[in-house]
């Protein structure tokens, strides 16, 4: 979310789901909403059924969601810059610009525009493969809204121009006046029921809980002194990069967490190498993953059914979870095994203990319950300022909930942005780190289906969803299929230049000539063994959405016996 911090000094979702019912024109780019966010879906299925209002749909696929879209823009992948470089260049060539609020609100238009203006349509037409009246019928339904609300997802963000893909859409929020009031925003929809706590709580390279930078000095002081603790004052490393410094040595070991590398991340032949590399992997799991089969140690830990706490969800808001049943055998809650864990360290290294600061005692983690742990996460994160377990108990709260009595805050960006002014950006397009060539001729995408959970550890313990969506395949298009001489069902090879994979063959017109899909949950043909592992230089996300692959139809099983 580095692009939208840098228009608006935050990076959150700044409405709330339930507000998208009534907006007046939704435009979903890069998110298969109904198969990875079916509530909001629904939500926006209604403002189009109940309200009329206008989708448009951008998405090189044709999901679920296009058969409520009043236009299904299908740009090849990679494209997006371009594509939403050309929709701004229509509203500004006709006038349908929110000039007041560009006036009062916003900053540094004119270094965007002067990229934006030689992005014509027929120009994006070229690179994108959108239709140029297409794209003057979007921008004009855009440029008429009222409550423009803008969705994206992974679609937008994994790729390595992911920052700049997230600054341009931010561009057009801006140049709409499509923020900061009710049912209107710019809405990326976060991925796991709690990737918006875990960020929310320092869970990244940069920042203390509560996005308050390791960098800052005041900040980092303040830790240090709740904490008795020295703390580092530069950010460490993102999940690719450190798998990076772990095959080149750099990283020896490693704490793996409620996450499962060698399915879920890209390259995979390079991240089973860089585990093997490792002097010293735990993994802490509530399943035995791909992951755990190169731990020293495996640490079994208790599920959410299992356990006392909170989930943050996409529209930051804070809700009590309730443990339901007792955890299996000898797991844990993960926060107690970590506390544990910290407390035996400091108690071994002599070192680690007069690492705090001169005076002062280190912090002893022993909490009796998550109530406690969420009193220390008020006491030092001003956005949770005033939550607890006891207002919890009545209801959810969304930060940013600064004091006891402050209700929260159910969309952001009212008055002002977090920065002051939102800032314009010049967003120049580049193209994607591997194209299709005469070697490897197909764009591979990568993404999710309804039925499974990323690397499907939990879904495929379901028969019946197992079942559902036994899964193994690869999305091809016909015409494709015909050229290359493959069956429905068949299984075909799919080679990139980082390694070879088997999959079915699901012949289908949801994706176009030239493209081929494939979820990444499943074991038997993972996908990220073909994935590059390309990184978008601010937000260091992988460029999932976009890489080069061949396929060879296999020889029939009784072909393969004689050969
Ligand atoms: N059922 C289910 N739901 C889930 C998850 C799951 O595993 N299963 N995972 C959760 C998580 S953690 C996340 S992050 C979210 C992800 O939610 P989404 O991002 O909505 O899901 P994806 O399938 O990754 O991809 C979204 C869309 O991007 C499109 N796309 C591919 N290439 C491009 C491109 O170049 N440009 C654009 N604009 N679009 C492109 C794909 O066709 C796809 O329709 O889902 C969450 N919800
Ligand atoms: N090709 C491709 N790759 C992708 C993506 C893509 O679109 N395409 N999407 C990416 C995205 S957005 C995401 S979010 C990642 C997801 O990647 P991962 O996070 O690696 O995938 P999960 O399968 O969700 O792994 C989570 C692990 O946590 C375990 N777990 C569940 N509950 C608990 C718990 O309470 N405690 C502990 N300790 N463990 C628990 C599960 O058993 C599982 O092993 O995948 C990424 N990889
Ligand atoms: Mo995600």
């Amino acid at each position: 979310m580095a692009g939208l911090a840098a228009a608006f000094g935050s990076g959150a979702m700044t409405n709330t789901n339930a507000g998208m019912e009534y907006s007046d024109c939704i435009f979903v780019i890069g998110s298969n909403t109904t198969e990875a966010h079916p509530i909001i879906a629904l939500r926006i299925k209604a403002a189009v059924t109940k309200h009329g209002a206008n989708l448009i749909v951008a998405d090189p696929r044709r999901i679920e969601l296009t058969r409520f879209a009043t236009a299904h823009l299908r740009q090849r992948c990679g494209s997006d810059i371009m594509l939403l470089n050309a929709l701004m260049n229509v509203i500004i060539v006709e006038g349908l610009h929110n000039k007041a609020f560009i006036a009062e609100r916003t900053e540094n238009f004119d270094e965007f525009w002067q990229v934006a203006q030689a992005i014509t349509p027929e120009v994006a037409q070229l690179a994108t493969g959108v239709p140029a009246d297409d794209i003057r019928r979007a921008a004009r339904m855009l440029g008429a809204a009222r409550r423009p609300s803008i969705v994206y997802a992974m679609g937008i963000t994994q790729h390595a121009t992911g920052t700049d893909n997230v600054k341009a859409l931010a561009n057009l929020a801006l140049l709409i006046g499509g923020i900061g009031r009710e049912a209107t925003g710019v809405n990326p929809l976060r991925g796991q029921n709690n990737v918006q706590g875990a960020c929310d709580m320092g869970g990244l390279p940069s920042v203390f809980p509560g996005y308050q930078r390791v960098d800052v000095p005041e900040l980092r002081a303040k830790f240090e002194k709740a904490w008795g603790a020295t703390l580092p004052d530069k950010p460490g490393l993102t999940v690719v990069e450190i798998l990076h410094a772990a095959a080149a040595g750099r990283i020896r070991a490693l704490y793996c967490m409620g996450e499962n590398p060698v399915l879920s991340d890209p390259n995979s032949n390079h991240t089973r190498e860089a585990l093997q590399h490792l002097e010293f992997l735990v993994v802490q799991d509530i399943f035995l993953t791909e992951t755990a089969e190169y731990a020293h140690v495996v640490l079994p830990t208790a599920s959410f059914a299992e356990k006392d706490g909170t989930f943050t969800n996409t529209e930051r808001r804070v809700q009590r979870v309730r443990k339901a049943v007792e955890p299996p055998g000898e797991a844990r809650q993960d926060w107690e095994i970590v506390c544990d864990l910290a407390r035996r360290m400091e108690s071994a290294s002599p070192t680690r203990t007069s690492s705090a600061p001169e005076g002062r005692t280190p912090r002893d983690m022993h909490y009796g319950h998550p109530s406690a742990i969420m009193a220390e996460i008020a006491s030092l994160t001003p956005s949770y300022g005033g939550i607890s377990y006891e207002r919890l108990e009545k209801g959810s709260l969304q930060w940013p909930c600064p004091t006891q009595d402050h209700p929260g805050t159910p969309f952001l960006h009212k008055d002002k942005f977090a920065r002051g002014k939102g800032r314009f950006h010049a967003t120049p397009f580049r193209e994607p780190a591997e194209m299709p060539d005469a070697e490897y001729p197909f764009v591979l995408s990568t993404g999710r289906v309804l039925y499974h959970f990323h690397t499907a550890t939990m879904t495929r313990e379901s028969a019946g969803l197992d079942e559902l969506y036994p899964g193994g395949d690869i999305q091809i298009n016909h015409d494709d299929a015909d050229t290359l001489g493959v069956e429905h069902g068949e299984l075909v090879e799919v080679a990139s230049r980082r390694g070879t994979v088997r999959a079915k063959a699901l012949l289908t017109d949801r994706v176009p000539r030239g493209m081929v899909y494939m979820p990444f949950h499943f074991r038997e043909a993972p996908a990220n063994v073909l994935t590059i592992d390309a990184l978008d230089p601010v937000a260091k996300i992988p460029e999932l959405k976009v890489c080069a692959v061949r396929l060879t139809k296999l020889p029939a099983p009784s072909e393969a016996v004689t050969a």
